[in-house]
């Protein structure tokens, strides 16, 4: 058999895990400069998005919302508002199963729809032959994501379409609330990568700041146990952030700085079954570990309140 490859050094996912910040940042360079084309609005927000005052201040532009009788949906009797109130307290809700039909639905699509690694559109591959593909390509590959495919699978867009959704998006960030991304990916665990890698990944807390308020809904799409790469939130940090953390440009932290703030306790590790599903507000600090055994499949539906951008609908970066 042949040697398991290493990462080549422009790989994006071997920087995101591996690389310096400033390398980490100079490698966004080209997908910054394509949102600010798209919409120069996105510029303050990113400047400023990041501090407490601007944001408070943003919060208080927020459209109020009526409770509205809506149609009936996939996640049963959940009520948009309480929700919304658990996301205020917390930044993270954790109470949501898809139903099995669609959880599997969504799950067979994935696996039989080939997926591209590492976020470049040249590495294509099925998820089964995701070890050939790293042989094939001569690269580690830690992710798979779909892109706009997913939109051909129908239980992927009835998800999406969810009146809960929407409707909670509406609770938690406003009126204006709208939705902002559709993602399927996988993360794939890998005999090539190496200690570094695995021990850098448990350091990538990072808070999203695409926007200036967002929601996303996560669904675990296969099982996720502590060696499936399990996604770790740190409660109370949607709302609150350390001097330090809002006067820099970079949106990763060290594990240390972060939990030192907020406390080891609050850092939630989401493990569960294959249809789990929990909603976050994605400034609180948050990880996608790195899978160590099985490959885990997610779905993320986002929200926000500005106008959606092309480039991030399924969470694709610009690669020069
Ligand atoms: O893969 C994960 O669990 C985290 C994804 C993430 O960090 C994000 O969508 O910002």
């Amino acid at each position: 058999m042949l040697d398991a490859p290493k990462s080549k050094p422009k790989d994006l996912e071997a920087i995101a895990r591996t690389g310096g910040p400033l390398r980490r940042m100079a490698a966004r360079i080209p997908t910054y400069l394509t949102d600010l084309r798209e919409n120069p609005a996105w510029l303050p927000m990113f400047l400023l998005a990041r501090t407490m005052p601007f944001r408070r201040a943003h919060w208080l532009t927020a459209k109020p919302v009526k409770t509205l009788k809506t149609a009936s949906s996939m996640f049963g009797e959940i009520k948009a508002d309480d929700v919304a109130a658990e996301l205020k307290k917390t930044g993270i809700f954790t109470g949501l199963t898809l139903p099995d039909t669609v959880q599997k639905e969504i799950a067979r699509f994935a696996r039989e729809t080939p997926c591209f690694g590492n976020f470049e559109r040249k590495l294509e591959f099925l998820a089964e032959e995701h070890d050939e593909a790293e042989r094939r390509f001569g690269r580690t590959i830690l992710s798979g994501h779909h892109y706009e495919r997913v939109l051909q699978c129908e239980a992927a867009v009835a998800v999406q379409q969810d009146p809960l959704l929407l409707n909670v998006a509406k609770h938690y960030l406003g009126g204006e609330a709208k939705l902002i991304t559709t993602r399927t990916w996988w993360s794939f665990p890998t005999k090539s990568a190496s200690e570094a890698d695995l021990s850098r990944a448990s350091f990538k807390f990072h808070f999203d700041l695409d926007d200036w308020r967002m929601l996303k809904f996560f669904f675990y799409l296969s099982d996720v146990d502590a060696d499936a790469g399990p996604h770790v939130y740190v409660c109370g940090s949607h709302n609150r952030r350390r001097m330090k953390h809002q006067l820099t440009l970079l949106v990763g932290h060290a594990e240390e700085e972060v939990l030192e703030f907020y406390g080891e306790e609050s850092a939630i590790t989401l493990t569960g079954k294959a249809g789990y599903g929990f909603v976050e507000d994605p400034f609180g600090f948050h990880m996608g570990t790195l899978a160590k055994q099985t490959p885990r499949l997610m779905m993320e539906v986002g929200f926000g309140v500005s106008k959606p951008s092309k480039r991030r609908y399924h969470g694709e970066p610009v690669i020069r």
